[in-house]
């Protein structure tokens, strides 16, 4: 239900490839279910190809369309800059928007190396004091069976927290003839399994505990080193079959990992097993996160994402187990402006969570989290991660602030 008589917030998006499209449907519906107290008002989309973001502006629904990010974030009509970039983008763009004196959510990983986090955290804390806020976007957060196991280990309801296991699964490039993305290039993406979902569940397992990871030892792995073009063209080109004469496809270099896992202890001395893989024949989207705590335990994966498992080790042991909570009542996290109990949410509603929270926070004067600073904090988990890979040993997270 729109808010009467509220002010505007002018949203300038930069991307409109899949992220973009989540996160306009997300400026779109969160006022319609929601009482906000400022009103999202889709400004422009930005994109390199004129016809492309013209028609994007159309899908999507937003007023107009342009090509030059650097003209749109210096506009005066615009409060807010959503980047929806890939990685190597974000850090110029957000740089920019806040000294512009724009809120800015920036799709996550925050960066795709710490130095441009740091630079991007440094200003965000710069551009505070003049009001704007800056926030990234670990959407997974506002799933509300996430939330409600956040709740429940801040209550106590787990006890001491001992082991998490944390798993990121997919499988689209599990075929080797899979094409060749940016999502493969390092210097687009930063890395590959690693940054891409592992960066969500180092969000939520930390976000879940209320802690940070202090320490990590990791393997990463590349099975497939190159892949067919998409039209025979784009970056990443190698000369390949096509040079060599054999007069098959041309193939991109893949610069990044397939795989990652590592170990991690948190601060408090919890013990965290992480996986995170794009070769996981059969799991599309499988977030799989495990707490165990002296008083209980917590399990959730987001191919069945409206439940949260919960076992309470204080009941007698004749009756004991792991039970279904369907997170889809009222009182649940987010869950009232939605739908009758078990009439549950999709991947998509994280992403309208994310724009009520973070419109809430800037009317409030509010720092959202996960902010730049923790954006930052969980690019220095990715960097320790690779570094304990390339050296075969335990490291040391840079930075370990704690996470909201
Ligand atoms: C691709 O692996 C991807 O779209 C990620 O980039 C998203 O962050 C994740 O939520 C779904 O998968």
């Amino acid at each position: 239900m729109p808010h009467e008589g509220s002010a505007s917030l002018r949203v300038a998006m930069i991307g409109h490839a899949f992220m973009g499209a989540a996160h306009s449907q997300a400026w779109r519906t969160a006022p319609r279910f929601f009482d906000l107290p400022l009103q999202p008002e889709l400004a422009v989309v930005c994109g390199r190809d004129p016809e492309r973001a013209a028609a994007a502006a159309e899908r999507l629904g937003w007023a107009e369309s342009a090509t030059d990010w650097r003209a749109v974030v210096a506009r005066d009509d615009i409060d807010l800059v959503d980047i929806c970039t890939p990685g190597d983008s974000h850090a110029e763009i957000a740089v920019a928007a806040l000294a512009a004196g724009k809120h800015v959510l920036c799709e996550k990983p925050l960066a795709n190396t710490l130095p441009e986090a740091e630079t991007m955290a440094a200003a965000a804390q710069a551009a505070y004091a003049g009001g704007a806020r800056a926030m990234v976007g670990f959407t997974y957060r506002r799933v509300p069976a996430i939330a409600l196991a956040r709740q429940l280990v801040a209550e106590g309801r787990v006890g001491t927290v001992r082991h998490v296991r944390a798993q990121y699964l997919q499988d689209w490039i599990a075929d080797p003839q899979a094409p060749y993305s940016w999502r493969l290039d390092k210097s687009k993406a930063g890395s590959g399994a690693l940054g891409d979902i592992g960066a969500h569940v180092i969000d939520l397992t930390q976000h879940i505990l209320g802690d940070t990871i202090t320490e990590v030892v990791g393997a990463m792995d590349t099975f497939v080193p190159e892949r067919p073009l998409p039209g025979g063209q784009g970056a990443g080109l190698l000369g390949g079959a096509a040079a060599n004469g054999a007069g098959t496809a041309e193939m991109g270099r893949v610069t990044v990992d397939d795989a990652t896992a590592f170990l991690a202890r948190f601060g408090s001395g919890a013990m965290g097993v992480f996986e995170a893989t794009r070769f996981a024949t059969g799991r599309k989207n499988a977030i799989r996160i495990e707490v165990n705590g002296s008083a209980g335990s917590l399990a959730f994966d987001f191919e069945d994402m409206n439940v949260l498992e919960f076992y309470d080790a204080a009941e007698p042991a004749e009756t004991a187990g792991f039970r279904r909570i369907l997170a889809t009542e009222p009182g649940h996290p987010y869950v009232g402006a939605w739908w009758p109990p078990g009439h549950g949410l999709g991947y998509e509603h994280g992403f309208t969570h994310q724009v009520v929270d973070l419109v809430r926070a800037i009317a409030d004067g509010d720092q959202p989290r996960p902010s730049f600073a923790d954006g930052a904090q969980v690019q220095a988990v990715l960097h320790a991660v690779e570094h304990s890979a390339a050296h075969a040993t335990w490291q040391r997270v840079a930075l370990a602030q704690p996470v909201g």
